[in-house]
């Protein structure tokens, strides 16, 4: 290895080992690696096309890969052998892989799954293709500047890519605009510009480099790279006027998570990237198909969310204009190969399109989208409409065109069928189905938790990493006091890893002593940070107040960004800034209190924090999380949960058991009862004097003193409408902070609580999870024998 990425850096990087910076030599290791999938990736590709294998196509917006370097040595069991490499180059392996750049091509949780999925596809050896957008800029890179958040741009493309290959011959041209030509029954679209979609494409090898599957992401480039002529008559701009749109297109990701945007460029970037994977795929197929009908038999297109739900018109299109089907068949067909996955309820995440500027955009595709319609309703009257008051729906578009449709969670599937799709799903009562989301073990404990996973392993065999469910076997040492007290040495190892941090990258100094209560997610008024940020100032009065009461000291650690336009949520970002800095000062509470915000979460933080975390924060209001998958990661790593009964939630503490879970608030139900009582929200306050308390602080300019009526918006608002019951779940939530303060102080018990949320959440891997998508939706099979057969 050593030959080999001495070699790179001589005849990749150009530079010998005098000149290379620490950039060629992580280069040069990447490379050196990337090398070492080539002949799994290639076998597994082969072995695809001899079997003429089904395969699945995931179509997803975002794909939050993070770093590489470990991810990919440690698949391929290389970790030491890297290492020892670099070190005899005289290199340090650990600054080589803090220099990769954290592939940020996503907002949150929805990017991560997508990320976490192709891990496991590849470890269960399922023939499959990742499709996304290369965006140039990843999601913003966030500063704090007077507590405030600052958004600059992602620059993860300003250096090269080193697990990309470029594929300038696997183009596509995609058109945009133009206008319809009909004749003789028969449909014609004639755009108005067309950019050419270029792939660059990732390898993705699984566990013990058994498989290789690919992320092909697409980059725009202008058809006519520029116009000669007017650039002769020094007519610059005319010159590179069709570059234009071709550059915006994967210039840059929406920083929006869970909310909507609404802008013709989004829906652009959306088409953009179906279409080209769409003509990707019926290429492959026609390379050993001759009748498009078989179809179904050789492809599973999984649309994560509607964002690509524009994939069932685009289908359609292509199987009713250029293969000549009927409509009907045509739509049939198409939806025999489709998939769909809900990933939220919140009304404002749904997406809508202006019928006027679809039409605009993709005027083809309007009119099949009527045909669909009419189809629908012709064959179940009064169907919830796709096309409604001047709109589009995606979700009942994606509904219709799909044959499976999935929620993220048990609660989630529920309240699917119950609510946004209840009609829909009286209508085709078999098609929604639970896929709970999982996380790759991989990541988020081998690779994120050495300490823990060494552990782990010498204790139960390393088979655990590729069978989660192994972890079980653990549960028998929660009465082994050796074995806690290694456990529990772990985490102090980690706590001791991320205090040094926090020192060097926030200048604040955290006893690894004292609890780590982490929240990191985005920052959304239904995740709840600011009743977090509520509880940590009512602790704080009565810490200060009393501060020899025995108190289990405690560090408050946030972490995340809020979409740039989410007004209400940088005023919690910045609360939670002023707070820190008070009370971050309070001689008082200094050893008691402390509340640490670092800037930029991304999920090279999340490596770092979630081993480190003794309590997980899962608060938000019961109903609106579809999922979570963070509440995953904490558990596995030996973190207790605090939470409601939303999302995947409810199934981690079916999992750990009762007593081994902070519950707290109102259930789904009891939110929406609770929200028909006129003035809920000033009820519930006037019974909490410990709220009323803070809130009258916080209005009174305690924590801004320069500018005290910083917060009236943000206090008036608990008071009058608290749309997700901070209020109601506020005294609940502070008594279960106390019940773990309590439990804390009894670290042999609390050592075997976390043990036994670590045993108990192998079920929670997204190696079950995409078992579950094969068997219930894709009908697909590993090409590794045994894989598929574990329980899903
Ligand atoms: N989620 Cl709709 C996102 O991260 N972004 C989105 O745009 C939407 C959903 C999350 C969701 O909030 C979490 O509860 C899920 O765990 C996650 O998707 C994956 O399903």
């Amino acid at each position: 290895m050593k030959d080999d990425i001495l070699a790179h850096l001589r005849y990749s990087l150009g530079k010998d080992a005098g000149h290379a910076a620490i950039y060629d030599w992580r280069m040069a290791l990447s490379l050196t690696l990337r090398d070492r999938m080539m002949d799994s990736w290639f076998q597994s590709t082969k072995t695809s096309y001899d079997r003429h294998a089904k395969r699945v196509y995931y179509l997803s917006m975002e794909f939050l890969i993070g770093r590489l370097v470990e991810d990919v040595a440690a698949n391929l069991g290389l970790v030491e052998e890297a290492r020892a490499a670099v070190a005899e180059l005289g290199q340090d392996y650990d600054l080589l892989v803090k220099d990769e750049p954290d592939a940020a091509l996503g907002n949150g949780g929805l990017g991560r799954l997508a990320a976490c999925f192709m891990d496991s596809l590849a470890t269960l050896g399922i023939p499959a293709m990742g499709y996304g957008i290369r965006y140039e800029h990843g999601l913003f890179e966030q500063d704090f500047v007077e507590g405030q958040q600052i958004e600059k741009p992602e620059t993860w493309l300003q250096q090269r890519h080193a697990w990309e290959f470029e594929r300038p011959e696997v183009s596509y041209k995609v058109g945009f605009g133009g206008h319809v030509h009909h004749h003789e029954g028969k449909a014609q679209w004639h755009p108005h510009e067309t950019v050419i979609a270029t792939a660059f494409d990732t390898p993705v090898v699984g566990w013990q480099g058994r498989w290789g599957n690919t992320l092909r992401l697409w980059s725009a480039r202008p058809q006519k790279e520029f116009d000669l002529a007017s650039f002769n008559r020094g007519d610059y701009l005319a010159a590179s006027r069709s570059e234009a749109l071709a550059r915006t297109i994967c210039r840059v990701l929406y920083p929006d998570d869970t909310t909507e945007s609404g802008k013709e460029l989004r829906l652009k970037q959306e088409y953009f990237f179906t279409a080209a994977s769409i003509k990707d795929l019926l290429r492959r197929f026609f390379t050993d198909h001759d009748d498009i009908r078989q179809l179904p038999d050789a492809a599973a297109i999984q649309l994560n969310d509607t964002h690509p739900a524009i994939a069932g018109p685009e289908l359609v299109r292509i199987l009713a204009d250029e293969h000549g089907l009927e409509m009907a068949e045509a739509i049939d067909l198409a939806r025999r190969c489709l998939g769909y996955t809900n990933h939220t309820l919140l009304p404002e995440a749904l997406e809508r399109w202006p019928e006027w500027l679809l039409g605009r955009v993709l005027p083809r595709h309007l009119e099949i989208i009527r045909a669909i319609e009419a189809g629908q309703q012709a064959q179940y009257p009064g169907s919830p409409r796709i096309l409604d008051h001047g709109n589009v729906n995606m979700g009942e578009l994606a509904f219709i065109m799909a044959h499976k449709v999935n929620g993220v969670s048990a609660l989630h599937t529920d309240l699917v069928k119950s609510t946004v799709f209840a009609d829909l799903h009286r209508i085709h009562p078999t098609r929604i189905v639970n896929q709970t989301n999982g996380i790759t073990p991989r990541r988020w404990l081998h690779g994120c938790n050495p300490a823990l996973s060494g552990l782990i392993t010498r204790e139960i065999g390393e088979g655990w990493a590729a069978d989660l469910e192994q972890l079980g076997a653990l549960r028998t040492r929660t009465g082994d006091p050796d074995f806690l007290r290694a456990f529990m040495a772990a985490k102090r190892t980690n706590k001791e890893r991320l205090s040094n941090w926090v020192q060097d990258h926030c200048g604040i100094a955290i006893d690894p002593d004292a609890m780590f209560d982490v929240q990191i997610k985005r920052i959304h008024e239904y995740k709840r940070q600011l009743m977090n940020i509520l509880e940590t100032i009512a602790l704080w009065n009565e810490m200060h107040a009393n501060p020899q009461a025995g108190w289990t000291p405690r560090v408050k650690i946030f972490g995340g960004k809020a979409a740039p336009g989410y007004h209400v949520a940088k005023e919690i970002i910045r609360l939670i800034n002023d707070v820190a800095a008070v009370v971050n000062n309070d001689p008082v509470t200094k050893d008691l209190l402390k509340i640490v915000y670092p800037p930029n979460y991304n999920v090279t933080m999340a490596e770092l924090l979630i081993p480190a975390a003794d309590l997980s924060e899962q608060i938000s209001t019961a109903g609106k999380e579809a999922s979570g998958t963070g509440n995953m990661k904490f558990a596995l790593n030996g973190a207790l949960t605090i939470g409601t009964l939303d999302g995947a939630n409810v199934e981690i503490r079916e999992h750990v058991g009762a007593e081994n879970f902070f519950l707290f608030g109102l259930t789904a139900e009891e939110v929406i009862e609770r929200r028909s009582h006129h003035g809920y929200a000033r009820a519930a306050i006037e019974q909490s004097p410990r709220m009323q308390k803070v809130l009258a602080q916080i209005a009174e300019g305690r924590f801004s003193p320069q500018e005290p009526g910083r917060y009236h918006g943000l206090v008036g608002n608990l008071w009058d409408h608290d749309h997700f019951l901070v209020s109601c779940d506020f005294d609940s939530y502070f008594d279960t902070q106390r019940r773990a303060d309590e439990a804390f102080k009894h670290q042999a018990t609390w050592a075997a609580m976390a043990l036994s949320n670590t045993a108990s959440v192998g079920w929670f891997s997204s190696d079950r999870t995409i078992r579950g998508y094969a068997r219930d939706i894709w009908n697909v099979h590993s090409a590794i024998d045994g894989q598929l057969e574990q329980s899903a």
